[in-house]
């Protein structure tokens, strides 16, 4: 017992003077044989840790309490392999850096959102016992509510830069002033030229493409009217709703513009007006931002279809070059898969291999195969494999700390666009215009630092990649769909519904979080989901974690689906030709939500009813980013329940929290459901739905 108390000594002196992080806690004790009556005393001394302060065992400093952590939870050998030896390297991890940030440790003023860094007369930091108002007078309400919006605003003005990237670069393709790239989906431009621009006599191809360029950049830079992307995706009753709340917004760059001004010291003071503006940034994002980027890179680089792939760490093949591809603009990407694959008909000796992280990752998956390294919090790991040529990378999710792991190694870090450098990283800027001249650069590149890899750090882990199936555009399923019913392709979906073999719709999307073991929110409340039938379709970090855990696999067994939806599955793939179909649906990256509001309204027209009707709700259970904040205002102005796991920062204004989480569902029908524990939030989400199939006079 001496040994023990001992242990518990070491192991608290080191929360307190270093801070570690949970995985590495359950590992010493178990090693160490500590009982699990002990293992709790030890939770509670990483959640008072540094700070000493007073904090309840089950939270912890890193997420003030906010997520229900796993404690044993593994999601892919593979990646417990990386983590241990970056480890063994000395290699701080995004898990481990957290709890020793001093921020973190400050109190909950921070995480609750009433730290005000509007002005040079504060920081102020309100709440017991210091003052209920900023020095300017602000309150709880005013200071959490403007950070809120800022960052809706932030997570609005990253998708909104994705689509000027993509719609300029259409519009060089239909001028000529590139060359690189060309029109790959001739029949979505013209859906789409119709839909967006109305017949304003174009006849050819490139001008088509032109006027929708031209159209989706106005959408951008106008300040009056309405989007007309807006005006084309959404459906005629949600648009009336919010003509109705006075939240359509005109041009994003207006609309963001108008946002930071409105957040500045001194000007919006009131919290329902602030908010309000956050719900119409929400449009923004949805409308000029998501929309936009994910149909225009569909039409420069197809319409994904169903592919097979492989997906973890793994994919990292040692005995070859490797590329990652890491970001999100595949306007990057796919020149560089392009580069490679005509390096490789060279028949090189050493052929190279490109892997896909993030979302740029779930772009190349979707539309070429190619295999998926990882989510965001992995970026570290995969360099530390020692087998990394190159990372390239774009813009959005990039964690600064790749070059300082990289430097560990001899991969090389490449930034390449003209908004994001990491220091110490080499920057290769990439343009649309010398986009083929630039990536084969990049693969030079690549090839040349091959020589200076190090056998002896090379660590691939031992651990096969799942066999994975993605590729779910809204083509895709209707495709797949109309298999069963070629007059009607919808209607095997709308009566399985009906039916209850599919209880409802729910969309996992969002990042994965450092603050709990990798993966296990996801994957508890997507397992839980598809147990009570419910149809599971995301995107983004989650397609990662999903491929990693098995979800995206075909499995004949539907190993864990409830039997009504195994069946329907089991009946589009006979219909399909195909064996089964992965319980889940990977429907792309981030912006690719985009996608999944296709379906949805289809779903709402077929039957008649409003989106906020139907039994579908969003979640993103670990989310992290801004965007994942402006894609789930958008969620709740479409009038869904949307899932998060943990607070956007807003605890510290109750009278905002009860605005998100319950009047705003009186406006536009949709709210915020916070719930930090994925075993809870299913329940919740079912509930949700089955309230929704009540109302509707659906059996349950
Ligand atoms: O846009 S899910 S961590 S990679 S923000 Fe980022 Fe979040 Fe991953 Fe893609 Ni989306």
């Amino acid at each position: 017992m001496a040994d023990v108390k001992g242990l518990i000594g070491s192991v608290i002196d080191a929360i307190t003077n270093r801070g570690v992080n949970r995985r590495t806690l359950f590992k010493w004790t178990a090693v160490a044989g500590v009982s699990s009556a002990v293992t709790p005393r030890l939770l509670a001394a990483t959640t008072s840790g540094a700070s000493k302060s007073a904090k309840s065992p089950g939270t912890c400093n890193t997420c003030h309490g906010q997520v229900a952590h796993a404690v044993d939870f593994v999601l892919d050998p593979a990646t417990e392999d990386m983590i241990d030896r970056a480890h063994s390297l000395g290699i701080d991890l995004v898990w481990d850096r957290g709890p020793r940030c001093k921020y973190s440790h400050d109190g909950d003023a921070g995480a609750a959102g009433l730290c005000c860094f509007r002005c040079q007369m504060g920081p102020c930091t309100l709440g017991p016992p210091t003052a209920e108002r900023g020095t300017c007078g602000a309150t709880r309400d005013v200071i959490a509510t403007r950070d809120l919006v800022r960052r809706i605003a932030g997570g609005t003005a990253s998708h909104v830069e994705h689509a000027r990237a993509a719609a300029k670069t259409l519009k060089g393709v239909a001028t000529g002033a590139i060359r690189d790239y060309r029109i790959t989906d001739a029949a979505k431009l013209d859906a789409l030229y119709q839909g967006v621009c109305g017949d304003t006599g174009a006849a050819t191809l490139e001008e088509k493409a032109l006027a929708l360029a031209l159209a989706s950049l106005a959408d951008l830079s106008a300040d009056e009217g309405t989007p007309a992307w807006l005006r084309y995706k959404a459906s005629p009753e949600r648009q009336r709703t919010w003509a109705e709340l006075g939240i359509l917004p005109t041009g994003a760059g207006a609309e963001i513009c108008e946002a930071e001004h409105r957040t500045t010291m001194g000007v919006d003071g009131d919290l329902v007006h602030l908010a309000t503006d956050g719900l119409k940034l929400g449009l923004v994002d949805g409308y000029c931002g998501l929309h936009v980027a994910s149909n225009v890179q569909d039409v420069l680089f197809g319409t994904p279809m169903m592919v097979r792939a492989k997906a973890n760490l793994s994919v990292i093949d040692p005995t070859m070059i490797n590329v990652i591809v890491n970001g999100h603009e595949p306007i990057l990407s796919e020149q560089v898969v392009e580069a490679a694959n005509a390096y490789n008909g060279l028949f090189p000796s050493i052929p190279i291999n490109v892997v896909g992280m993030c979302c740029t990752g779930n772009e190349v998956l979707m539309r070429r195969g190619v295999n998926l390294a990882g989510a965001m919090v992995q970026q570290e790991l995969a360099i530390a494999t020692g087998a990394v040529e190159v990372m390239v990378v774009d813009v959005q999710c990039i964690i600064p700390n790749v070059q300082n792991v990289a430097s560990r190694f001899h991969t090389q870090v490449i930034t390449t666009n003209p908004q994001a450098k990491i220091t110490g990283a080499t920057h290769v800027e990439f343009r649309p215009e010398t986009a083929r001249a630039t990536a084969q650069h990049i693969i030079d590149l690549a090839v040349a630092n091959y020589a200076h890899r190090d056998r002896s750090k090379v660590h691939v882990p031992a651990y096969a990649p799942r066999e994975i199936v993605a590729g779910f555009s809204v083509e895709q399923i209707v495709g797949a769909l109309a298999k069963v019913n070629p007059a009607d392709p919808l209607k095997p979906l709308v009566d399985n519904i009906v039916a209850n073999n599919i209880r409802g719709i729910v969309a996992i999307v969002g990042c994965a979080t450092p603050r709990d073991a990798f993966g296990y929110q996801h994957v508890t409340l997507t397992k839980r989901l598809l147990a009570q039938n419910v149809l599971v379709v995301g995107t983004g970090c989650w397609g990662h974690v999903a491929a990693q855990y098995g979800f995206l696999t075909a499995d004949p067994r539907y190993p864990g689906v409830g039997a009504g939806l195994a069946a329907v599955l089991d009946a589009v793939a006979r219909a399909n030709g195909l064996e089964a179909l992965p319980p889940c649906w990977h429907m792309g990256s981030c912006v690719d939500n985009a996608r999944i509001e296709d379906v949805v309204n289809a779903v709402a027209a077929y039957l008649g009813v409003s989106i906020k009707q139907l039994p579908v709700a969003a979640s993103a259970p670990e989310f992290i980013t801004e965007k994942a904040v402006s894609i789930g205002t958008w969620a709740v102005d479409l009038g869904l329940l949307t899932h998060i796991g943990g607070q956007p920062y807003v605890s510290g204004s109750p009278a905002l929290v009860k605005l998100l989480t319950s009047d705003v569902e009186g406006l536009t029908g949709g709210r915020f459901y916070v719930e930090n524990d994925p075993e809870k939030a299913a329940v919740g989400i079912v509930d949700a739905i089955n309230r929704k199939r009540q109302a509707l006079g659906l059996v349950i």
